[in-house]
């Protein structure tokens, strides 16, 4: 195992890998920009390092500063988190050149799985069904327009470098493809510098699940099971939960399975997500592959009993996988909201300011992982994810109530500071929700439903 890791990332999951490290008898350095000074993790971590200003592209993603301070410290290895340069094939590759271990798979996978339109070829080949669409990048609207004249409207168009719901258009009719084209790659060139893309069918009232799966490059891999994140509002995630809900034992089964198929067809290595659409009829639909630990993990930490930062940095470390496919018991429902320091009444308009008051829940089976204080000052420099509050029950009805009752219990005070609490209180007084029968239109179907006692309404 590594004697030091240095944590390039900030907020609540630099302190995530933190702790992991302290349980492992790792040393830890903190990387930090100057607005970060004073934060949990550079007082938790055994060392810290100053890489630059606020601003992320001087600092959290600046690689050369990164790799300095891991130089300078004597740290051998990085992990990356998730956000800034954990997907960033360049960046693992530079870290291996400066003979630090890059926690996350081989910078050839990553680079092969970050373009999604060549991810959804190489699952192909491993015989995950994938939605009707492109394989190759359409280079020309006359063949981009074929595509989806032939698979039938809605189509969706994405830009391969893209992901997590960036850089995509819904086309609801022929008559308004052309542009949508044209509109698809003038963003793709503008934010990625690469503007391919390929059209797959839209289903706009899909359920978003996804697979944990944990490889060790030596061709031993696991799956962890399946959570569902549907509830999310332009591609933020607000609540996630695991298992998904409301699908059968052999769909869970079949879905997770193709995952592991998948990410072993590649030879991925580490932790990573393999994420799928599911429809009414209960086909599921490859999507992509994230090639980092996830916001939402400690939902499949909770039903699973496995902590995936400690295996990932057994992973990374060399060591062989620990657990088999049969050691892997999954019990139990878990629920994660997450706590950012938005408005939901204003369009989820972020609120920097100071916490007066920040005094997260207790109890039974409650876990709340953050970088938050009593006095901590939410900069307007990085997302404003605060907290996340994540509830295990044996049955996902008291899972719900846990989560309800853990929520109230949240005391976050501060000048104009809002959190979406109140929002996604509304997302658990759902009906469909509570029936675990929702799907992707869910936050825009409250939002056009306009406020409950409290919230504002309608934006458009
Ligand atoms: C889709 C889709 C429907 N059809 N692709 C969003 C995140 C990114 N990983 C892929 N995403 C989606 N891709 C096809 N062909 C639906 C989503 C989607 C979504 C869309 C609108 C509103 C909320 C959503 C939540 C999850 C997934």
């Amino acid at each position: 195992m590594f004697e030091k890791l240095l944590i390039a990332n900030r907020g609540e999951i630099a302190l995530r890998v933190a702790r992991a490290c302290r349980e492992l008898g790792i040393r830890t350095v903190a990387v930090h920009s100057t607005a970060d000074r004073d934060s949990a993790v550079v007082r938790y971590a055994d060392e810290s390092v100053c890489i630059g200003p606020a601003a992320s592209r001087h600092s959290y993603l600046n690689a050369a500063a990164i790799v300095e301070a891991a130089r300078q410290t004597g740290a051998e290895a990085v992990h990356p988190g998730y956000g800034f340069l954990s997907e960033d094939p360049d960046f693992a590759e530079i870290c291996a050149d400066n003979g630090l271990t890059f926690v996350g798979p081989r910078p050839e996978v990553m680079a092969a799985l970050g373009d999604k339109s060549r991810a959804r070829a190489l699952m192909r080949e491993a015989g995950l069904p994938l939605l009707p669409g492109s394989v190759e990048t359409l280079a020309t609207v006359g063949e981009a327009r074929a595509v989806a004249d032939e698979i039938g409207y809605p189509v969706i168009i994405k830009v391969a470098a893209g992901g997590g719901g960036r850089g995509m258009t819904v086309v609801w009719s022929p008559a308004d493809f052309a542009r949508a084209y044209a509109h698809t790659r003038t963003v793709a060139r503008a934010v990625f510098s690469d503007d391919r893309v390929y059209v797959e069918r839209y289903l706009p009232q899909a359920r978003h699940v996804e697979v944990q799966v944990l490889c060790d490059g030596h061709g031993g891999g696991v799956h962890l099971g399946t959570r569902d994140c549907s509830v999310q509002r332009r591609h933020q995630k607000l609540v996630e939960e695991g298992p998904a809900p409301a699908l059968s034992a052999a769909t869970l089964e079949a879905i997770a399975a193709a995952a592991l198929r998948g990410a072993l067809s590649v030879g991925y290595s580490g932790a990573g997500t393999v994420e799928f659409l599911v429809d009414e009829a209960e086909r599921f639909h490859f999507m992509e592959i994230n090639c980092r630990i996830q916001v939402e993990h400690p939902v499949t930490e909770m039903i699973s009993g496995v902590d995936l930062v400690h295996e990932q940095l057994y992973v990374a470390s060399g060591v062989p996988l620990r657990i088999s496919q049969d050691e892997v018991q999954l019990r139990g429902v878990a629920i994660e909201c997450r706590v950012n320091v938005e408005d939901p009444d204003r369009d989820f308009l972020p609120t920097p300011g100071r916490l007066d008051r920040f005094q997260p829940p207790g109890g039974p089976f409650t876990r709340v992982d953050t970088h938050g204080l009593p006095g901590y000052v939410v900069g307007p420099h990085y997302d404003s994810l605060l907290a996340k509050v994540i509830v295990w029950a044996p049955e996902r009805a008291l899972a719900l109530d846990r989560m309800e009752r853990a929520l109230d219990e949240f005391d976050i005070t501060g000048a104009g500071v809002h959190t979406t609490i109140p929002f996604i209180r509304r997302v658990l007084d759902d009906a469909r929700f509570r029936k675990g029968s929702y799907s992707t239109d869910l936050v825009d179907r409250l939002l056009r439903d306009g406020g409950a006692p409290g919230t504002s309404a309608v934006h458009t």
